[in-house]
């Protein structure tokens, strides 16, 4: 589960509120409408939904990017066809949603025609969860892959240098009967999201999640956040995960490597510049007929042998209570919003 905690309690505000405050805060950072409107989209989800490490926590360092320079909140993305079913898209040094939204139709269209298609995105700014991208394939009969880089905090297994990013990875099926099964995890051992949460609110951080300057072991996420790194999850086996990672987002895209991410001439900035690629397969093509019928045993199967809940059910319970009572935000953290909105 993530390591940062939900929180439960605090003034609740209904989801179109949140987007609306979200917005006034991107418009007034220079960013054009259309992108105002789907960040602001994006990251009220990420808060209604509980994934805190990319929620409302994620404004300063939007706004930070913005007031520094380093992203273009304006930027117009080009769409070029590389193939019957593969899209290049140049986000142009903007935000990687309004990029991939301006490609989406297209690709659609692809994925009808080919049965499957890939969409490679680069100079692409992406700073939130992964799974507001595939869940709507899902939702639409297709299954969905997507994978991002971001900066480099991650030591490959044994090592000392920060080489790989936390690089997240989603995977969404539809299921019959049921919400999509939806899982969206970053290749390190937590999200550095997580680690600076933790860092604010002086957690320590669980064991073999990091190391501090000198490559030693650190539970402390300070130590972690000044000069150290997390570790991939899981050994070689997470190292493998975020190298590939580092591939399919950044050397097939022309994206940068996380390691090649320099934003040292704009301080304030923390939206990393990267890129991201998306594989979305009909799986009616299988010919089985069946296929969310064939998941949505699986799944009976799996909870039948013990695992409690799949990938995605918190976010749709805690998406269904909230969107019913509202999303909880600290007194803190909406004085902070309504500040940085000009409120
Ligand atoms: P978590 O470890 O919190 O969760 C990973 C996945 O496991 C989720 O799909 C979650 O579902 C599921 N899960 C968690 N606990 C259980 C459980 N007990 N049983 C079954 N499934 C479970 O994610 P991370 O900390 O690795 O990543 C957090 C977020 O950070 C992701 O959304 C990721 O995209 C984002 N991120 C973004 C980056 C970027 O560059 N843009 C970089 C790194 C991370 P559920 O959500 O329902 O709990
Ligand atoms: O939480 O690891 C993270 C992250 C990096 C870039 C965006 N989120």
């Amino acid at each position: 589960a993530a390591f940062a905690q939900t929180a439960e309690s605090g003034t609740p505000v209904a989801f179109a509120d949140l987007v609306a405050l979200l917005e006034r805060i991107f418009l007034r950072h220079g960013t054009s409408e259309r992108v105002a409107a789907i960040l602001s989209e994006n990251c009220a989800s990420c808060e209604r939904d509980g994934s805190t490490s990319h929620g409302v926590f994620r404004i300063p360092g939007y706004v930070g990017s913005l007031k520094s320079g380093w992203v273009d909140g304006r930027a117009e993305p080009t769409v070029e066809e590389a193939g019957p079913a593969f899209l290049r898209v140049d986000a142009a040094n903007g935000f990687a949603q309004p990029a991939f939204l301006a490609a989406r139709g297209r690709f659609l269209e692809m994925v009808r025609d080919n049965g499957v298609a890939v969409m490679a995105i680069r100079n692409s700014h992406h700073f939130s969860a992964l799974w507001p991208d595939v869940e709507p394939f899902a939702r639409e009969g297709l299954v969905a892959l997507s994978f991002v880089n971001s900066f480099a905090c991650v030591v490959p297994p044994g090592g000392k240098a920060a080489v790989y990013g936390t690089n997240p990875m989603a995977f969404a099926t539809p299921v019959a009967g049921a919400d999509p099964m939806v899982f969206d995890q970053a290749a390190s051992s937590m999200a550095n999201g997580d680690v600076r949460i933790a860092a604010r609110e002086g957690h320590v951080l669980p064991a073999g999640s990091g190391v501090d300057r000198d490559g030693k072991p650190t539970t402390d996420p300070k130590a972690v956040l000044d000069g150290g790194a997390l570790l991939p999850f899981g050994g070689h086996k997470g190292g493998s995960i975020a190298f590939m990672i580092e591939v399919l987002a950044a050397a097939l895209t022309g994206g940068k490597y996380s390691r090649e991410v320099d934003w040292s001439a704009h301080p304030g900035a923390e939206t990393p510049c990267t890129g991201q690629l998306f594989i979305v397969i009909d799986p009616e093509r299988g010919g089985t007929g069946a296929f969310a019928d064939r998941v949505a045993g699986l799944i009976g199967e799996v909870k039948e042998a013990g695992q409690d809940r799949m990938p995605g059910e918190r976010r749709y319970a805690r998406r269904a209570r909230t969107l019913r009572d509202g999303i909880p935000l600290a007194p803190a953290r909406l004085a902070e919003l309504r500040a940085l909105a000009g409120d």
